[in-house]
């Protein structure tokens, strides 16, 4: 049998971010090692305006060389509420390291609309996509809303969001993905019945530290590294700088050096499962409250219910999943032409 039938189609829905490029720098180092097929990565408003967002995941994929991938640019809403994240991220999302990467060819003006590619990709391949979302859901409910039940034609929709039983990032309650626009993820939660969500509840744990990135610089041959793979190994630790600064100015990390790299436990799911435990709920979230709006919610009572959505992840191997993603840069640094 031909292996390549099982390396997973990957759709990202994303909002760079500092988490969300480590996302996109271990996804593409997965796509390099023959394990990951990215098939488009759908920008999103969020942490930063559309149009930032756009750029950076255009000169994200540029740097580690898959010029070929489409990008879409992110469906806009008027929305009332948390406000952008650049004051964690940087005004450009990304440590405001944008202009350092490599120019992109693709145009913000020109480009498909995020929802638009969505529903293209997913009508061509049904049941075969998966759906990783590590954005605010906009993108993914304008699809849903334009073309009802497209988004059960992923293969499975994984989805960093949501805060249970921990204290939310941006407000007491809430999570910025799910707070940003929470009519969104409520259209996404009732769009099918086995979504993956990934909470803060796990995500606060992943504590990506400077030591950890300092060991990208080490070449494994006796080659030195080429301009372009200094560029990488040297983005990833300014970016991890940056990104360690702001949480701790933030108290994000109990005052450990380091960022909590959040969206790239998605990728640990689709690749690297058994460092994740789930549990089944239905997970609600609130679209209507003064002090809770975009709070999500599990009825946790040991009442029959019939209506489960999701697995949503309970339990997450730290310093696994650091160690494997921090494996897989490497080869991405060592590997890039
Ligand atoms: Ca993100």
């Amino acid at each position: 049998m031909n292996s390549q039938l099982n390396v997973p189609k990957i759709i990202v829905d994303t909002d760079p971010g500092g988490d969300d490029s480590f996302a996109l720098l271990w996804l593409q180092s997965l796509a390099k090692q023959g394990l990951a097929d990215i098939v488009a990565v759908t920008a999103a408003a969020g942490n930063v305006s559309a149009k930032r967002t756009f750029q950076g995941a255009s000169r994200l994929l540029q740097l580690g060389g898959f010029d070929a991938v489409e990008v879409g640019r992110g469906v806009c809403r008027e929305l009332e509420g948390i406000g952008d994240a650049a004051y964690i991220h940087g005004l450009d999302g990304m440590g405001n390291l944008c202009q350092t990467l490599p120019a992109s060819p693709r145009s913000f003006d020109t480009a498909r609309s995020s929802d638009d590619i969505l529903i293209e990709k997913l009508q061509a391949m049904p049941g075969e996509i998966t759906l990783v979302a590590i954005a605010p859901l906009t993108n993914l409910a304008s699809a849903e809303k334009k073309s009802p039940g497209i988004l059960k034609r992923a293969k499975e929709i994984v989805i960093m969001g949501g805060a249970f039983h921990t204290p939310g990032n941006v407000t007491s309650e809430s999570e910025f993905n799910i707070a940003f626009d929470p009519e969104a993820a409520q259209t996404v939660f009732a769009s099918r019945n086995d979504l993956i969500i990934i909470p803060l509840d796990v995500t606060h744990q992943l504590i990506f530290t400077p030591t950890m990135a300092a060991q990208l610089h080490r070449p494994q041959t006796k080659r030195p590294f080429t301009p372009r793979q200094s560029q990488l190994a040297q983005f990833i630790t300014t970016l991890c700088d940056f990104m360690t600064q702001t949480a701790l100015a933030y108290r994000e990390t109990q005052g450990l050096p380091g960022f909590l790299v959040h969206d790239a436990a998605t990728l640990a799911y689709v690749f690297y499962p058994e460092t994740l435990a789930f549990c089944r709920a239905r997970v609600n979230v609130e679209t209507q409250g003064i002090w809770t709006r975009g709070k999500t919610l599990i009825d946790s009572r040991h009442r029959a219910k019939s209506s489960a959505n999701a697995w949503v992840a309970s339990t997450v191997e730290c310093a696994s999943v650091l160690a494997i993603m921090l494996e897989d840069l490497k080869h991405l640094v060592q590997t890039i032409e």
